[in-house]
């Protein structure tokens, strides 16, 4: 496919919701590779469309705007906002950033729902849908939360468990909440328009499984299993009062489902953008020499392989997306990435604390983009790519280069005579590094074609240090004038093709070199710069980051961390069920001491026990042999119930209970009377 001669680019990055602000993950998975392709493509003298926007509709806003006691509306001016400007503030050069509650996206979505109704795509059917009695309304599966079927995480939402990851349906869970009143919901029956999915399986089978084999790996893959799992009719309309209404006869109270709506943003987005700039949008969506392509993260890869397409399909005018590289997901330090428990590095907090250093952040999200399996991010990491990499190789290179010209030749840039071996060598591979880059960058290989632009400086600073200007300086001037001629060539070349991922980095190198922006197709060249010409005095690329500042991030990130922790150690399991005086009085609690522990034979969860209980010595055993040592609970005083109808346990007989806390983690700690308190003493 890729072969094939396309004029034309369109270019959509995942429309991010506008409940909260941007991160790494949000830049690494997405942003980053989705810009350096537009602006290699634009180096390239390519006609791009680059566009993007906020995604303010759906249950992501009206849940934050209801979190937060706010409208919906002032949650996603707010956020809209902030995230634009984040964005801008990483160099992420959108020919447009617009937003899915723009006039011409309410016309664009409401028209393109319109046109496959009234060609009898959708088939409309009544259903039984939660509702929650109190709020007088049908709930969203986001509304719902209850108990995973497959993990018994407590918390799960009515369409994903964000504790193993299952995808779930409402009915799956055990024990739905309503989110909004608390209670259980109820049901009830209410009519949506469905998809049909099921009619397009042939035809996706063809497209994708046969057609595109090229898609990356964890794309194909993922559509493949989608595919072979069999698809489903999928409602495109929502019970909600935020979104765009459903432009049909008898749908009040009914809004297009986000997921319908959102990828139309694309569309609205492009025409806003042609508009401003004299352009006709269809050429970059209707026409067949138009190359689509839709930079997303792993989770969105079923609406953009296989929804959106098959929807552009029954439409029949679009063009189809020609790749999708989807990326994996970036973790911090270790863990998953996490808005709501903030465990996240956020770009304008980055930017307070690394003003200016955009670039170091671009850069490193690039060497370690998760693009075939999940990563990590990890401050360490970012500090050593800084030092060793960017300040050593690249920075090192260019300001060697640079005050050595000062220094022999008083800022002029001299003439390159009587070339050598060595210099031609250099000439020579310079000339390969274009081609080099590109052959990643087409595959979407964006920490390969990194790789090579630091291979570039790499050549630079080996040319130096085999050709030791400073050591001929004296004897051979004319020599040197050519060993700096070359190294500021190879610093042009970087100027230039360092710019899809190091925009800032460019301009400034550009600016010390008193260059012109080029092309693409002419770096490669050792004529970039013309002899003669000044350069200016060399300005640091990248400074170095000190230890310090890696701590501060570090224990931002721990503090974080241990108030996620204390939170869950308050939320956990809600108070049981009140219970009379009587009852407790029931309970005979002692005081007791552990005589001697062992394990349970053919159990690693059981401890068995010794213990005094002033009343007599008796055996219990304990499931807390992943916790404790026997050794270390010989001697203990415990808390014991010694009332409890006995119980054989993996066939030893327990006459009591052991008593512990048990934290969020699942943690046991001892709950242990004072030391001084007798065997037998009675606990009330
Ligand atoms: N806003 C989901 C997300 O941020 C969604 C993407 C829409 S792309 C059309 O994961
Ligand atoms: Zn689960």
């Amino acid at each position: 496919m890729s072969e094939k001669k396309f004029n034309r680019f369109t270019i959509t990055a995942a429309l991010p919701y506008a409940n909260g602000p941007v991160h790494i993950g949000h830049l690494a998975g997405v942003y980053v590779p989705a810009d350096i392709y537009a602006r290699y493509l634009r180096l390239k003298g390519k006609d791009v469309a680059f566009v993007c926007g906020s995604d303010e509709h759906g249950v992501a806003i009206t849940l934050k705007a209801r979190n937060e006691g706010k409208t919906p509306k002032q949650v996603v001016d707010q956020y809209h906002e902030q995230i634009k400007k984040s964005f801008d503030d990483f160099g992420i050069s959108f020919d447009i950033y617009s937003r899915t509650s723009s006039k011409t996206h309410a016309n664009t979505a409401s028209d393109m729902f319109r046109g496959l109704y009234e060609k009898g795509v959708f088939k409309e059917e009544v259903s039984e849908q939660f509702y929650d009695e109190v709020e007088q309304q049908f709930l969203a599966d986001r509304y719902i939360k209850g108990t995973c079927p497959t993990c018994g995480f407590e918390e799960a939402y009515g369409d994903q468990c964000e504790n193993c990851g299952s995808t779930l349906s409402p009915s799956e869970l055990i024990n739905p909440k309503s989110m909004l009143s608390g209670e259980a919901p109820t049901k009830r029956e209410t009519k949506h328009w469905y998809f049909p999915l099921d009619e397009y399986e042939g035809w996706l089978r063809k497209w994708i499984l046969e057609g595109h084999s090229e898609w990356k790996p964890n794309v194909y893959g993922q559509c493949k299993s989608w595919i072979d799992s069999g698809l489903r009719p999928r409602p495109m309309t929502r019970d909600l009062d935020w979104g765009i209404p459903v432009p049909v006869p008898d749908a009040e109270g009914k809004v297009l489902y986000v997921w319908f709506d959102a990828p139309i943003g694309y569309i609205s987005a492009t025409k806003d953008w042609a508009e401003s700039k004299g352009k006709n949008w269809e050429d970059y969506w209707k026409s067949e020499d138009t190359r689509l392509l839709h930079f997303i993260g792993k989770d969105n890869i079923v609406f953009h392989c296989i929804i959106f397409p098959s929807l552009l399909k029954a439409d029949g005018d679009y063009i189809l997306p020609d790749n999708v590289p989807a990326n994996e997901f970036l973790n911090l330090e270790g863990n998953k990435i996490s808005t709501s428990r903030n465990w996240a590095v956020w770009l304008h907090e980055y930017l307070q604390e690394f003003p200016d250093q955009q670039d170091v952040l671009r850069y490193v999200l690039t060497a370690n983009a998760p693009e075939t399996k999940d990563n990590d991010f990890t401050w360490k990491d970012f500090q050593t790519r800084n030092n060793s990499e960017l300040v050593a190789i690249l920075g090192n290179f260019v300001n060697r280069a640079v005050v050595l010209t000062h220094k022999y030749f008083d800022g002029k840039i001299p003439v390159a005579e009587n070339l050598q071996p060595v210099d031609l060598q250099v000439v020579e591979e310079i000339k390969t590094f274009p081609d080099r880059i590109a052959a990643s960058l087409e595959q979407f290989r964006f920490r390969e074609a990194l790789s090579h632009l630091m291979d570039l400086a790499r050549v630079g600073n080996k040319y130096l240090a085999d050709t030791e200007p400073w050591k001929l300086i004296k004897q051979d001037s004319q020599r040197v004038k050519s060993i700096m001629n070359i190294s500021l060539q190879v610093a042009a070349n970087l100027a230039v093709l360092c710019e899809p991922f190091l925009p800032q980095t460019a301009t400034k190198l550009r600016t010390i070199l008193n260059m012109k922006p080029h092309t693409w197709e002419q770096a490669g060249s050792e004529k970039l710069l013309t002899a003669d010409s000044p350069v200016e005095k060399a300005q640091l690329l990248f400074e170095k980051i000190e230890d310090e500042a890696i701590e501060n991030q570090v224990n931002k990130l721990m503090e974080t961390k241990a108030a996620n922790d204390q939170q869950n150690t308050v939320n956990v399991n809600p108070a049981k069920e009140e219970i009379a005086f009587d009852d407790f009085m029931k309970m005979d609690l002692r005081v007791g001491e552990i005589l001697t522990a062992e394990p349970v034979p053919k159990s690693n969860k059981l401890l068995k026990f010794t213990v005094d209980t002033g009343l007599d010595k008796r055996t219990i055993v304990s499931g807390i042999a992943k916790h404790f040592t026997p050794e270390e609970m010989v001697g203990k005083k415990v808390t014991v119930l010694v009332n409890l109808a006995p119980r054989k346990i993996m066939g030893v007989e327990s006459q009591g209970m052991l008593l512990f806390a048990e934290n969020a983690d699942g943690s046991l700690k001892s709950v242990m009377p004072a030391q001084d308190a007798e065997n037998g003493a009675g606990i009330s």
